[in-house]
């Protein structure tokens, strides 16, 4: 057992911390895990997804790291937990005829397993008695036995919203007029994000207060995970005193590029950047990391985008970024870390 001398109790700082969305940073924490088992890891969570639903708080980035990390993810859906059964939501559709219009809980879109249920059941009931969404995501952790410190990006309320750039029907029939601000999770479930936008907003984020700063600045190494940078980095860079926690210290941030080939490999990344005026490409994320992050990791179709993306003062590291097999996820974490470990001393152009 290593022993942990704290000084005066400050927690002993991270070797690694990762910023992290939903299903990219769960795999990205995994493969860490497989490369680095003894290494402390504190994984930041993006929380701009959460919602009420059914009346149940779901934090579903959260959700999904715990269950990737305890291999209890169901492979396929990339959210909610493998062998599940939907009897409680198929149970509620009997309520869904008398359910007044004005209802705002989702009731029958939004679906939540069986299993999966515990979970929300069990965080809304502990925030309900004052207990803080840093808590109860510890309690969960801890009661999947994941390896690793996993963290909400804040305690307080922020909410991920986004503003249509046309008019949209949902397949429940439910219809949006253009322009029309929802919920994250109406633009991604509900309207199974097949929409463009025209604006994302953080809502709270101004007020927020960021949970996990002393280990932003401190770790040794900081990895962006392949997240969306904008619905799931986004909100965490919104915060007060992340961006520039990470620009003091960007010669070890490091980042892995969500977008190859121009496109994501799963959800709406690519659309999303060129519906809010980025390039869909691992340069347009270049674009965005430059000011707080030293070194890019791309695949090696993006090759040819090395040159540009090392004109904005960023090392450029070319691998293979797609975590289907063991090995290359393992590979592309040790690339993350080893990167992270010997800083990049350019300055972004
Ligand atoms: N995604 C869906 O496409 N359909 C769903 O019904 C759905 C339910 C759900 C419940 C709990 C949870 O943790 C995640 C859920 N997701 C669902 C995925 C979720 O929308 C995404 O994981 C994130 O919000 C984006 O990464």
């Amino acid at each position: 057992m290593k022993a942990t001398h704290t000084l005066n109790d400050v927690r002993a700082s991270p070797d690694v911390v990762v910023l992290a969305g939903g299903v990219g940073a769960a795999r990205f924490l995994r493969a860490l895990h497989l490369a680095r088992p003894d290494a402390e890891v504190l994984a930041i969570v993006n929380t701009g997804d959460d919602t009420v639903a059914n009346g149940l708080h779901v934090s579903p980035d959260i959700d999904t790291v715990i269950y990737t990390l305890a291999t209890a993810i169901d492979p396929e859906r990339g959210w909610g937990l493998r062998d599940e059964t939907w009897t409680a939501m198929q149970s509620l559709a009997r309520y869904a005829a008398v359910r007044p219009s004005t209802s705002l809980a989702p009731n029958d879109w939004f679906n939540l397993g069986d299993r999966d249920l515990a979970t929300h059941l069990y965080r809304t009931a502990r925030l309900r008695e004052g207990a803080t969404l840093e808590e109860v995501t510890t309690e969960i952790a801890r009661a999947w036995n994941v390896p690793y410190r996993v963290i909400p990006m804040s305690n307080h309320s922020v909410e991920t919203r986004v503003t249509l750039a046309e008019a949209s029907t949902a397949s429940d029939g439910h219809h949006y007029p253009q322009g029309q601000t929802v919920s994250f999770q109406e633009y991604f479930v509900r309207l199974k994000h097949g929409v463009p936008v025209s604006n994302v907003a953080f809502v709270g984020a101004d007020t927020a207060t960021p949970l996990g700063m002393h280990e932003l600045s401190s770790a040794t190494c900081v990895v962006i995970a392949p997240s969306n940078p904008v619905v799931s980095i986004g909100p965490l860079r919104a915060l007060s005193g992340v961006d520039s926690t990470l620009r003091e210290r960007r010669e070890s941030v490091v980042a892995i590029s969500p977008i190859i080939g121009g496109a994501a490999l799963k959800g709406p990344a690519d659309r999303m950047l060129r519906e809010l005026g980025h390039e869909s490409s691992a340069l347009g994320v270049a674009r965005m990391y430059a000011p707080i992050c030293g070194t890019l990791v791309i695949d090696t179709v993006d090759a040819a985008l090395r040159p540009s993306i090392e004109a904005l003062g960023m090392r450029c590291i070319v691998t293979d970024t797609i975590m289907k097999l063991p090995d290359v996820a393992r590979a592309l974490a040790e690339t993350a870390v080893a990167a992270a470990a010997t800083p990049n001393m350019m300055a972004p152009r």
